[in-house]
C-alpha cells in the first residue's frame, strides 16, 4: 500500500518536472529540457511504473541459461539446443494474450507464440528483441525474464548485453557446473 503510493507521487513528481523543464526557456528561447534528459526522465518514469521486476540472464553460450529460463516459468518454450543457439534477446512477460512482438528500432510485428523457434532461428540476427507474451505462468506474475545470447558470441550481441543493464533489476549469471567457479570468472 505505502509502495503504490510512493510509486504514484513519484510517477507524479517526474512528469511535474519534465512539464516545468519544458515550460522553462534559455534566455535564447531554447527549451531547457535537452533531448537526452527529456529521454532519461521518461524512462525512469516508465521504470517506476513498472512494478514488476525485470531479470536478465546471462553467462556463456551452452551455460543453460534457456534452460534455466524454461525451468522457471515451468514449460518449454524458449529455444534450448547443445549448439550455440539463442541469437536474440528473448523478453518473458504476462499479458492478456499469448504472442510474440519482434521488436526491431522503429517498430514491431506479431506473431503467434508456436512461431517461436522459427522466428529466432530465421531473424535472430535482424530483430532487437523478442516479446514473448504468456498468460498462465505465475513466476511471470511478478517479474519479467530475459534469455539472453552467450557472452562474447560476438561484440555487437555483447555490447547490446552490456547497454541492457540500465533496464534491469536483477542479473542472474548462470555458470555450467563443468567449467568450474574460478577467481577469474568472479
Ligand atoms: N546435464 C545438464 N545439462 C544441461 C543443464 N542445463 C542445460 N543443459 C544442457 O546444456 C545444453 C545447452 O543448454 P541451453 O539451455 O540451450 O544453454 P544456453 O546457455 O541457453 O545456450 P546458448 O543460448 O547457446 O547461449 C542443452 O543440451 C541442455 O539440455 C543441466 O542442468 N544439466
Ligand atoms: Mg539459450
Amino acid at each position: 500500500m505505502f509502495y503504490d503510493y510512493l510509486q504514484s507521487r513519484l510517477s507524479t513528481s517526474i512528469q511535474n518536472a519534465i512539464q516545468l523543464l519544458h515550460l522553462k526557456k534559455t534566455p535564447d528561447g531554447e527549451s531547457l529540457l535537452s533531448k537526452e534528459d527529456f529521454t532519461f526522465l521518461s524512462h525512469i518514469q516508465t521504470r517506476v511504473r513498472e512494478t514488476r521486476s525485470k531479470i536478465l540472464v546471462v553467462g556463456d553460450v551452452n551455460a543453460g541459461k534457456s534452460t534455466l529460463v524454461n525451468s522457471l516459468i515451468r514449460k518449454r518454450l524458449v529455444p534450448v539446443d547443445q549448439q550455440p543457439c539463442t541469437s536474440a534477446f528473448l523478453e518473458l512477460l504476462h499479458g492478456p494474450c499469448e504472442e510474440i512482438h519482434a521488436v526491431t528500432q522503429s517498430t514491431f510485428l506479431r506473431y503467434p507464440i508456436n512461431h517461436l523457434h522459427e522466428l529466432v532461428e530465421a531473424q535472430g540476427n535482424s530483430v532487437d528483441l523478442f516479446r514473448i507474451f504468456i498468460q498462465s505462468s505465475h513466476f511471470l506474475r511478478d517479474a519479467s525474464i530475459i534469455d539472453s545470447p552467450g557472452l562474447n558470441i560476438n561484440n555487437v550481441t555483447t555490447v547490446n548485453l552490456f547497454s541492457k543493464q540500465q533496464e534491469i533489476d536483477v542479473i542472474v549469471f548462470v555458470i555450467s557446473s563443468e567449467n568450474h567457479i574460478t577467481q577469474s570468472v568472479l
